[in-house]
C-alpha cells in the first residue's frame, strides 16, 4: 500500500494481480518507501515480463501451476484412460527408391520451408562452459553446429531452386530460439562470422523467458534467495518455441510468403540434415499436419516412444511418450510384459528424436486457438511422502513434441522412421556419463556425435560405389566406437543421394586410416584412391575432378585424456585429437576447370 504511489497504472494492476492470486508474500519484506525504490520498480518489471511472455499471463501461470502440483501430490497418471498402440508411419530405407523420391519432393518443397533451432538450452549434461552450437560438429575442419545448420539450409534452398528454375530464388527463413543463458553468445557467433553466409535478414532470434519458480502446493512464487525484489525463475522447456512464434507474429508472414512447412530441431544433431529432404518429402506427398522423425528404438532405450493413445472416451493422439512412462503404460493396460522388443528386434514404437516438421496452416490455427501454449507438467521434488512441502522450488515446464497433444482426432499426425546412422547422433553427455552408459546404448557423447558423422559419411559413399573398409574399433573417453575413415563434405557438395552420386564416378576406395575433407561445391571424385589424407577446396564456379592415388602420411588419431586442462575443452569432451603429420591439400580459387591428379 504504502509504496503505491511508486507505481505506473499498469504496475498497480499487476500488483492487485498478485495480492489476489495469493502472492501478497512477495511484498512482506518490503522496505519503506524512499528505500529500495530503483529495486521496486525492477521488481515490477519483472513482473511484467513474466506476465506478458505467458500465454493467459501469470494468473493463467498460477492456477495452471496450482492445478498440476494438486494432479501430483494426488497422484495423478496423465496417461489415465489412455490405451497405446502402434501408430502408423512412414519408413524409410537410405538409398532406395522410396528413398530417393521422397528426397526429390522434398527438395522442392523446400522452398517452402522454415527452420527452427531450439538453442535456448545450455546442456549441463554436457558440461560444457560454451554454447552448444558452437561446438564443432567434427575436428577435421572445425565446422560448428549452427555453421553446418546454416550451410544445410542454404544447400537445401540453392538445390531447391535449381530443381524449379524459373521460379524466384527464394530465401529459406531460419529462426532460433535462445534465452537469457544463450542469446548474447548465439548472436555474437553469428554477427562474427557474417551469419555463416546466410543473409541476416533471413534470420530470426526469439528469445524465450525462463518462468517463476513456486515454493509450494498454493503455487506461491518464490522469491529470488539473493534480492527480495526478484522472483526467482527457471526454464520452462523447448515448448516455449510455439508461444513465442506466435506471438511474435512470424507464422502468418511466412503463410502470406506462400510457406507450408515449420521445420523444428534441437541445438546438436550433426547428421539431421542427412534426413530432411525425404523427411520433408513424406510430410508433403503424406499431407501430415505433423511428422516425428524417429529412429528405431529399443525397447527401453532411454528416447520416448511414438505412441498412439486411445482414451476410453473416443479421444486419441500420436504423441511422444517418454520412456519412463511408456513401459509402465502398456504393462497397465493388457500389455503384461511392457516394452518389448518385436520380431524386427525393436520396440514397436519408434524413438523420438524430436525433430518435427509441421503444416504451417493447421499449424497456425492451431495457435490462434490455444495461444501457443502447450501442455505443461510439474516435477515437484517432496520432502516427504506428505507431498505437503518441496526440498528445493520447482517450476512448469514443457515440451514441444507435445504439441499434438491438443489437436483435434481429424489431424493427421504421423512420423518417419529412418536408420539412426543417418538421421541422429546428438551430442548430450558428458564423458563420466557417456562411459557408465552400458554397452550397446548409444553415448551422444562428443566423441560417439563426430565418430557417427565419419560412420555416415562411410556408409554414403559405400552405397553410391566407393570401396571402404570396415571400421576399427577404439576407446576414447572410456567410449568404444567404431571409427571409419574420417570422411567430412560440406552440405552444398552433396545433400542427398542423387547430389552425392552425381559427384563420384570410376572406382575409387578409401583406406580406414584416410581423412577426406571436400570443401567445395564442384569436387568430383574419378577413380580415386585415397590412402592418407587429402583436402580439398573449391570456389563454387571452379570444377575439379580428382583422380588417381593419394598417398602420404595422414593424420592419425590421437587421445586426449578429458581430465587433461592442457588441451582445449572441445578436445577434452571428445577423448581425440587430429595428429596432423602429412596431408595432400588443394584449394582452387580461381572460376574453370581442373583436374587434380597426383
Ligand atoms: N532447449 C531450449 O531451447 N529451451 C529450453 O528451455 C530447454 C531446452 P536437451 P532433453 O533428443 O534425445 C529432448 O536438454 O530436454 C533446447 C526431448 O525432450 O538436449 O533432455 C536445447 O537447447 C526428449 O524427448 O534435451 O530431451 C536443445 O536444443 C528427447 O527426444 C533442445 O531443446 C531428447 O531431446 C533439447 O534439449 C533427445
Amino acid at each position: 500500500q504504502k509504496n503505491l504511489h511508486l507505481l505506473s497504472p499498469e504496475q498497480v494492476e499487476l500488483a492487485k494481480m498478485l495480492l489476489e492470486e495469493g502472492q501478497s508474500h512477495l511484498f512482506e519484506h518490503w522496505a519503506e518507501p524512499g528505500v529500495d525504490d530503483d529495486q521496486k520498480k525492477g521488481f515490477f518489471e519483472q513482473v511484467a515480463r513474466l506476465n506478458s511472455s505467458y500465454p493467459g499471463g501469470l494468473t493463467s501461470y498460477i492456477k495452471n501451476a496450482r492445478r498440476l502440483l494438486a494432479d501430483s501430490k494426488a497422484g495423478k497418471n496423465p496417461y489415465d484412460g489412455f490405451t497405446p498402440s502402434v501408430p502408423t508411419g512412414e519408413t524409410l530405407t537410405f538409398a532406395d527408391e522410396n528413398f530417393i523420391n521422397f528426397e526429390e519432393t522434398g527438395v522442392k518443397e523446400a522452398r517452402r520451408a522454415a527452420f527452427v533451432l531450439v538453442a535456448g538450452g545450455l546442456g549441463e549434461r554436457l558440461g560444457y562452459n560454451g554454447i552448444k552450437v558452437a561446438l564443432p560438429v567434427e575436428t577435421i575442419t572445425g565446422t560448428c553446429f549452427l555453421q553446418h545448420y546454416i550451410e544445410s539450409i542454404l544447400a537445401l534452398q540453392e538445390a531447391s531452386y535449381k530443381l524449379l528454375q524459373g521460379e524466384s530464388q527464394v530465401k529459406i527463413p531460419f529462426v532460433i530460439m535462445t534465452s537469457d543463458d544463450t542469446h548474447e553468445r548465439t548472436l555474437k557467433l553469428l554477427e562474427s562470422n557474417s551469419y555463416f553466409g546466410m543473409q541476416p535478414t533471413q534470420v530470426t532470434l526469439l528469445k524465450q523467458e525462463k518462468v517463476a519458480c513456486l515454493d509450494d502446493n498454493d503455487a506461491r512464487l518464490a522469491v529470488d534467495s539473493k534480492n527480495k525484489y526478484r522472483i526467482q525463475t527457471k526454464p520452462h522447456g523447448h515448448g516455449d518455441v510455439h508461444a513465442l512464434l506466435y506471438s511474435s507474429g512470424i507464422l502468418k508472414l511466412w503463410r502470406d510468403a506462400g510457406l507450408k512447412w515449420v521445420l523444428f530441431f534441437q541445438d546438436t544433431n550433426g547428421l539431421l540434415f542427412k534426413a530432411i529432404p525425404a523427411a520433408i518429402g513424406v510430410s508433403a506427398s503424406k499431407q501430415y499436419h505433423v511428422n516425428s522423425l524417429a529412429v528405431p528404438r529399443k525397447a527401453k532405450e532411454a528416447i520416448g516412444g511414438i505412441t498412439r493413445l486411445t482414451h476410453a472416451d473416443g479421444r486419441t493422439m500420436v504423441i511422444n511418450v517418454e520412456y519412463n512412462q511408456l513401459d509402465p503404460l502398456l504393462r497397465a493396460t493388457g500389455f503384461p510384459d511392457g516394452d518389448v522388443n518385436s520380431e524386427t528386434g525393436f520396440s514397436p514404437f519408434p524413438g523420438n528424436i524430436n525433430q518435427l516438421i509441421l503444416e504451417l496452416d493447421s499449424y497456425i490455427e492451431e495457435l490462434t486457438k490455444t495461444g501457443g501454449a502447450i501442455t505443461e507438467f510439474v516435477n515437484p521434488k517432496y520432502k516427504d511422502s506428505s507431498k505437503t512441502s518441496f526440498k528445493s522450488s520447482t517450476r512448469l515446464e514443457c515440451m514441444m513434441q507435445d504439441y499434438p497433444k491438443t489437436l483435434p482426432p481429424s489431424a493427421r499426425v504421423g512420423f518417419t522412421v529412418m536408420d539412426t546412422w543417418l538421421a541422429y547422433a546428438p551430442v548430450k553427455n558428458n564423458p563420466e556419463d557417456a562411459a557408465k552408459v552400458p554397452k550397446g546404448n548409444p553415448y551422444h557423447s562428443a566423441t560417439s556425435g563426430e565418430m557417427a558423422i565419419y560412420r555416415a559419411n562411410s556408409l554414403v559413399l559405400k552405397k553410391v560405389g566407393v570401396k571402404v573398409p570396415d571400421p576399427m574399433l577404439q576407446v576414447f573417453n572410456g567410449q568404444e566406437v567404431e571409427v571409419w575413415p574420417r570422411i567430412v563434405w560440406k552440405p552444398k557438395w552433396g545433400l542427398t543421394f542423387s547430389q552425392i552420386k552425381s559427384k563420384i564416378s570410376g572406382n575409387s576406395s578409401i583406406s580406414q586410416r584416410s581423412t577426406l575433407a571436400i570443401k567445395g561445391q564442384n569436387i568430383f571424385l574419378e577413380n580415386l584412391s585415397l590412402d592418407g589424407t587429402l583436402i580439398v577446396d573449391a570456389v563454387d564456379d571452379a570444377e575439379v575432378k580428382v583422380a588417381g592415388s593419394v598417398q602420404n602420411k595422414g593424420w592419425t588419431l590421437e587421445t586426449v585424456d578429458f581430465k587433461d586442462t592442457s588441451e582445449p575443452e572441445v578436445l577434452r569432451i571428445r577423448g581425440f585429437k587430429m595428429n596432423k603429420i602429412e596431408q595432400l591439400e588443394k584449394k582452387y580459387s580461381e572460376p574453370g576447370k581442373f583436374s587434380l591428379t597426383p
